[in-house]
């Protein structure tokens, strides 16, 4: 008989990679396939160390700009997607380009797009100075799109014509604080128009979703993910906002055992660039301490896969 003190865990699902991450990663291994190493990949490819080293062990080199791609080795666009100017440059260079842009933010992009053609000035929801708001605003002209983060901007915004407005978001927020956002702008600006709800992906709302079941089920939970994932911190927040500790991890080595205490519940999480092999990881880390008792929580099922890049399959 073990005298470790007994720990329910509790594994929240949908947890882990998306189609987009899956996606991505995929696009990054058939092209070091196909070309051989070295890949380049601008910008880690999800945020994700595990899975970046694991690329970066197979041949790829991950760079920030398109500037430190050689003239004659291909390249991997980010699955966050990248500025108009991006793919210029590659095709000015003559490089080989793949992009990894998840489907859902190229689709974000031609929204964005469509609006300004109609005339619209476009009121953006999302965090300064991620790669995805970056890549959105480079798909329009400058001045033509701004930057909403919080309430209070949405409630300060000026403009300059109400009546051609139009609102898109970042794929990764919050969809309470985007909700309450989206309502002051509706409230101040009755002409605007924007997607059916607003941008935020199957998988960011999913994951939010089984968080608010399995929070106020625990006394701590671990959410694995990066600190520049979007969505995984908001995953952490999620749980904060019902009153249920939280912390992020990269991994189980960065668990602050201390913090975590001798509790009764743990739930566990994970951001959709996080691998389960990280999850498998913490469980088996807490059950170095505690006699574990581990159950899924399960939301909803998901079955999304996107397709590959044509150049890439055939
Ligand atoms: C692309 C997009 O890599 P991530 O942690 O990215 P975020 O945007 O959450 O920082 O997660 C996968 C992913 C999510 N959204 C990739 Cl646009
Ligand atoms: Fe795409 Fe959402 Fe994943 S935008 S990369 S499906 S988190």
């Amino acid at each position: 008989m073990s005298n470790a003190p007994d720990l329910e865990v509790l594994i929240a699902a949908p947890r882990g990679f998306c189609a987009g991450v899956d996606r991505a990663i995929k696009i990054v291994e058939l092209a070091l396939e196909r070309y051989g190493p070295p890949v380049y990949v601008r910008h880690e490819i999800v945020h994700n160390r595990f899975v970046v080293d694991r690329l970066r062990g197979l041949g790829a080199v991950f760079v920030e700009t398109l500037d430190a791609v050689p003239g004659h080795r291909p390249v991997v666009f980010s699955a966050h997607g990248v500025p108009k100017a991006v793919p210029q440059a590659a095709e000015a260079r003559g490089l080989d380009y793949l992009d990894a842009t998840c489907p859902l933010v190229s689709k974000v992009h031609r929204q964005a797009e469509r609006m300004i053609e109609n005339g619209r000035h476009i009121l953006f929801i999302g965090h300064a100075g991620h790669p995805e708001v970056i890549g959105t605003f480079g798909q329009v002209p400058e001045g033509h799109m701004t930057l909403v983060e919080t309430e209070a901007d949405a409630r300060g915004v000026a403009v300059a014509d109400p009546d051609r407005l139009g609102f898109l978001t970042q794929t990764t927020l919050s969809v309470d604080d985007t909700d309450a956002i989206i309502a002051i702008l509706k409230e101040r600006f009755p002409a605007i128009q924007g997607p059916k709800g607003e941008d935020i992906c199957y998988a960011t709302s999913n994951r939010q979703a089984a968080v608010k079941q399995v929070a106020p089920q625990v006394d701590r939970l671990l959410v694995i993910g990066a600190p520049n994932s979007s969505n995984s911190r908001r995953l952490a927040e999620t749980a904060e906002r019902l009153g249920t500790p939280a912390r992020l991890i990269g991994r189980a080595a960065d668990i602050d055992w201390d913090w975590l205490g001798t509790p009764t519940r743990v739930g566990i999480t994970a951001g959709a660039s996080a691998p389960e092999i990280l999850v498998r990881e913490v469980v088996d880390a807490l059950g170095d301490r505690f006699t574990v008792a581990e159950r899924e929580v399960a939301h909803v099922e998901e079955n999304m896969v996107f397709k590959l890049p044509r150049s890439l399959v055939a």
